[in-house]
């Protein structure tokens, strides 16, 4: 008799956590969807082709990320939801980043950091540098200075920032800022892959260092997949 009221007792706690489960589910806001896809880059070979020419209607061939030189051009490809209200920002990183100026190179030599992060620049070479850029998410020039000193930039805009140095022209760097925290940057194969993305449309981009940004709207469901495939052409 004990036995089955306590088995009684364990069927109703079990029913109430399940029903506690299924309210708190339902209490969440927004239920939330997933983005994959591949990013691939168009082969020279069927770039180069005239319209006029006969192999032109034939299908283009794609480099897949099996060969090297689509290795090397899948670099700091990155893939994110453009600015959107109704999405949050990316957490900032417990610290400042850091972009050196050592050895007469920007170390490293592409950043990624959510808006409004700030990055400390500093010199740590015996010679002068002056780090500016002129890119539209961010003009600045850090003026020169010297072995040990470091100025900040906070990057509050999204785009890429590419650096420069007045005096030696072959320094140069990329600081990518993205919106929010629903980015992601391609493997060497060109997927990639967006998580938890709430529920509803968006301007999905990629952005690749010399072949530029493409636009397109996805409609994230609820739950499940969504599949977005981008093509990007080489430059
Ligand atoms: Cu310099």
């Amino acid at each position: 008799m004990g036995r089955r009221v306590s088995g009684k007792m364990n069927r109703r706690v079990l029913l109430a956590g399940i029903l506690f489960s299924l309210v708190f589910v339902q209490s969440l806001p927004a239920v939330a969807g997933t983005i994959v896809g591949e990013v691939r880059i168009l082969a020279e070979s069927a770039q180069n082709r005239s319209p006029n020419s006969p192999f032109a209607r034939r299908r283009p061939t794609w480099e897949a990320g099996s060969t090297e030189a689509a290795n090397n051009g899948m670099r700091n490809v990155i893939v994110y939801l453009a600015n959107d209200p109704s999405l949050k920002p990316a957490p900032l990183p417990p610290e400042k980043p850091i972009v050196n100026q050592q050895d007469l190179e920007i170390q490293p030599g592409f950043l990624l950091v959510p808006v409004g992060t700030t990055v400390r620049f500093p010199n740590n070479d015996e010679v002068y540098h002056n780090l500016f850029s002129v890119s539209s998410a961010k003009r600045f020039d850090l003026g020169r200075y010297g072995q040990g000193k470091e100025k900040e930039i906070t990057f509050d805009k999204q785009g890429d920032v590419r650096i420069f140095c007045d005096i030696h022209p072959h320094m140069n760097a990329i600081i990518f800022i993205v919106p929010n925290e629903h980015y992601s940057m391609t493997g060497a194969d060109g997927s990639f892959k967006l998580e938890s993305v709430p529920a509803g449309e968006y301007d999905l981009r990629v952005w690749h260092e010399t072949m530029g940004e493409q636009s397109k709207r996805v409609s994230v469901p609820e739950q499940g997949v969504t599949s977005v495939n981008f093509v990007l052409p080489r430059n």
